[in-house]
């Protein structure tokens, strides 16, 4: 096949065989990788046209299939100067400063990550997240970040969307130079679910930082501030912004949840500020901090701290964007939300109509709502590829803040209990929900504590048992896992510890850490997990894999399974990737900058006694064919 492209290339033919040439026509000589990458995505679309996508089988089917429409931008020039530019010119500290003498309201886009992660799953792919990233740059360079990574973002990108999460992060970088890009950094339990090695949280967030992360906002799942020191540190080093959080829960406004204090804030907010922190979050995971209460919180830390404050809030209550306005009021420096096809119930405030919302105000800046607007259609479109993985769940009740559940929970739990057949006892979830955290001793609820909460609630009510089950010594219950390690103190300590009763019922003789887990834990061996991941890759790893093979050993192993077999499927469209080609139809996949592939399926052969079947597809206009076995 060489022979017959080398004949058939035109300048070849010519004579005009320079040194150039080898330069000029890299398409001739390459072929090889770039075959066998054509053949690897020829093979998954070959396997999906026969069997399906696991991830989408028995869901309601997402019937867009037309790209979503792009708004008209200028490409001329480099893209207007951002905070990028200004926290490059200050450095993170002065930086900081600068933000608190800023006038407007500043806004951070959480479309990218917390929007999808708490509406639908965390499900949204590399390739619709790539596409819309210059438009960012170059219509709205007025705003102050884009959360674009970490949270859940980190392994569902593997598990679920196969896709490398590294790469989501460097290919936006590329489009995005301007704007801050923003990261959700679990503390000690890094992107993952559970405390890791401090060797761990420290070299992810070195490679982190290196790849493109500029803000990281730090938390700890038990507002245990001795647990976010690596994570700080680490971040500190790189010269990276810390955006240190306290996570907000209970009600200030309520003199009877005297747990969490304004004074319990303020104190855990000075700490944070002496362990090097240039910009404070409250972060309210749940959206339980209503309008008075985010006055009173903004106005207090305003005069008792001296860094600017961040507002992330979720408006499953529907009366959020009510709490942002408040604290505008008293002079929050910065507010999340997400752009308006993706924001309002679980996900968060809306960005197009807050925005709009403070024209003419002293609050008002330079962003432009027909530009958000032209990107906000984007995203409305967008939304139709994700159908599977809508959940209907209604904004809550009042008992949200009897329950607390985090936004991003809130919908994930709900499936899962319908998973169960638990749909009609969701309230009683909810209920039970609320007596497991004050069984667990009332405390914060967010990834990973969450996690065991919602676990536990849903092991009580498909059992049939209550709360003082739990405490009947006659019984003996098998625990989920989750809450096991919470209780066992490997996710860290709540303030004055678990209640020692409830502790000695669901660990029995099990050990338990009073310490900080990290300090407990032997250092990873990353000579160790270099050899293997060597192994598995064929090659000498990045860092970056290793990292990601420690946080998720076996996730990462089955991921590069699928990569050797089907190769990068980031660069297919998301109809394609979910639901493969219709019969005749073409799709264009970029497969890197300038190398675009024309697939296009024709249809799949009658099954071979051996349990065979073909697709057959043309590639750039030629015939070709896969195998694939027929599963059904
Ligand atoms: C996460 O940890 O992923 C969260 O979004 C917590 O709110
Ligand atoms: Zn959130």
């Amino acid at each position: 096949p060489f022979l017959i492209r080398l004949m058939s290339n035109k300048t070849f033919l010519a004579g005009d065989c320079t040194t150039r040439f080898i330069d000029e026509t890299p398409d001739l000589f390459n072929f090889p990788i770039r075959r066998d990458r054509a053949t690897k995505l020829l093979s998954y679309l070959g396997e999906i046209a026969v069997n399906g996508n696991e991830l989408v089988k028995g869901r309601p089917v997402a019937l867009r299939r037309d790209p979503a429409p792009l708004p008209s931008y200028s490409v001329k020039g480099n893209p207007p100067a951002g905070m990028r530019q200004k926290y490059q010119e200050l450095g993170a500290a002065k930086f900081g400063q600068w933000i608190r003498e800023q006038k407007p309201l500043l806004y951070t886009d959480t479309t990218f990550r917390d929007a999808h992660q708490s509406l639908l799953a965390t499900r949204v792919r590399t390739h619709d997240l790539v596409t819309i990233a210059e438009a960012y740059s170059r219509l709205c360079p007025q705003l102050f970040s884009l959360e674009m990574w970490g949270g859940a973002t980190f392994d569902t990108s593997m598990r679920f969307l196969k896709e490398d999460p590294w790469r989501r992060l460097t290919d936006m970088r590329e489009k995005v130079p301007n704007i801050l890009f923003q990261m959700l950094l679990r503390a000690s339990n890094a992107v993952g679910y559970t405390n890791y090695p401090d060797n761990v949280v420290t070299a992810f967030v070195e490679e982190a930082a290196a790849a493109g992360i500029d803000v990281f906002r730090v938390f700890d799942a038990l507002n245990w501030a001795p647990n976010m020191q690596i994570a700080m540190e680490a971040v500190e080093k790189t010269g990276a912004i810390c955006e240190a959080s306290i996570c907000y829960t209970g009600d200030i406004s309520d003199p009877k949840r005297d747990k969490y204090s304004l004074k319990y804030y303020v104190d855990l907010a000075k700490q944070l500020e002496k362990m090097g922190a240039h910009i404070l979050a409250i972060k309210d995971m749940a959206g339980l901090c209503k309008p008075y209460a985010a006055e009173k919180l903004v106005k207090t830390l305003k005069q008792e701290i001296g860094l600017p404050i961040h507002f992330h809030t979720h408006d499953t209550a529907g009366t959020q964007a009510a709490s942002i306005l408040k604290a505008s009021e008293v002079g929050l420096d910065i507010a999340d939300a997400a752009m308006a096809p993706w924001s309002g119930g679980t996900s968060q405030p809306n960005l197009n109509t807050m925005v709009e919302a403070l024209r003419n105000t002293d609050r008002d800046g330079e962003l432009d709502t027909d530009a958000l607007d032209g990107i906000a259609e984007y995203w409305r479109a967008v939304r139709e590829f994700y159908t599977p993985f809508e959940a209907i769940v209604l904004p809550a009740n009042a008992d949200l803040y009897r329950h607390e559940m985090p936004g991003g929970q809130y919908t994930n739990l709900f499936q899962q209990a319908r998973a169960l057949g638990l749909a009609d006892q969701w309230a009683d979830i909810c209920r039970i929900y609320a007596d497991v955290n004050q069984l667990f001793g009332d405390i914060v609820k967010v990834t990973p504590t969450s996690k065991a909460v919602g676990d536990m609630a849903l092991f009580l009510v498909a059992n049939n048992l209550t709360t003082a089950d739990v405490l009947d010594p006659q019984r003996e219950l098998a625990f989920p896992a989750s809450v096991k390690d919470l209780i066992g103190g490997r996710m860290g300590q709540p303030p004055g510890g678990f209640p020692p009763e409830v502790q000695s019922r669901i660990m029995r003789d099990e050990p338990v850490m009073t310490d900080r887990p990290g300090a407990e834990f032997s250092p990873a061996d990353f000579a160790a997990a270099t050899a293997s991941v060597k192994k598995m890759l064929g090659r000498e790893p990045h860092r970056r894999e290793v990292v990601s093979y420690l946080l998720y050993p076996k996730v990462y192993e089955d991921f590069t399974k699928h990569v050797k077999k089907y190769g990068d499927v980031s660069t297919l469209p998301t109809p394609v990737f979910f639901y493969g080609q219709q019969s005749g139809e073409e799709a264009a996949v970029d497969i890197e900058v300038g190398k675009t592939l024309i697939v296009k399926f024709l249809t799949v052969g009658e099954p071979h006694v051996d349990g065979t079947r073909v697709a057959f597809f043309e590639l750039n206009g030629q015939p070709r064919e896969v195998e694939v076995i027929d599963h059904s």
